[in-house]
């Protein structure tokens, strides 16, 4: 922990979820795969800890005025910047990392458990 990133999770940006699984790697699309939404609200992750496991996705909605983001802590994935009512997802993979936050407001703060 702590050092250098040297291989990007799977991001998939703020696009369109339609378009997020056409260019997802068909290996972390299981088939139970789940989504776990996670709104970003009141400059907040809600939920601010989630649980999933590898292949599922995570998607984030800016429910803001203010533009946020969903940050690796290590900047190894990133949403990109989102704006009011975007979405942005990112693949579960066993490597990424857990803990993230917004680069506009690093108060707020997320955290992932893979099981
Ligand atoms: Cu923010």
């Amino acid at each position: 922990m702590g050092g250098l990133v040297t291989r990007r999770g799977t991001m998939i940006g703020a696009v369109a979820s339609a378009a997020a699984f056409i260019f997802a790697p068909k290996s972390a699309l299981a088939k139970d795969a789940k989504v776990h939404v996670v709104r970003i609200k009141s400059f907040a992750f809600q939920p601010s800890r989630l649980r999933v496991r590898v292949g599922d996705v995570i998607r984030w909605t800016n429910e803001d005025l203010a533009p946020h983001t969903a940050t690796a802590n290590e900047f190894g994935w990133d949403t990109g910047e989102l704006a009011r009512g975007d979405t942005g997802e990112v693949i579960v993979t066993a490597d990424m990392e857990r803990e993230y936050f917004c680069v506009f407001h690093p108060h707020m703060k997320g955290r992932i458990k893979i099981l």
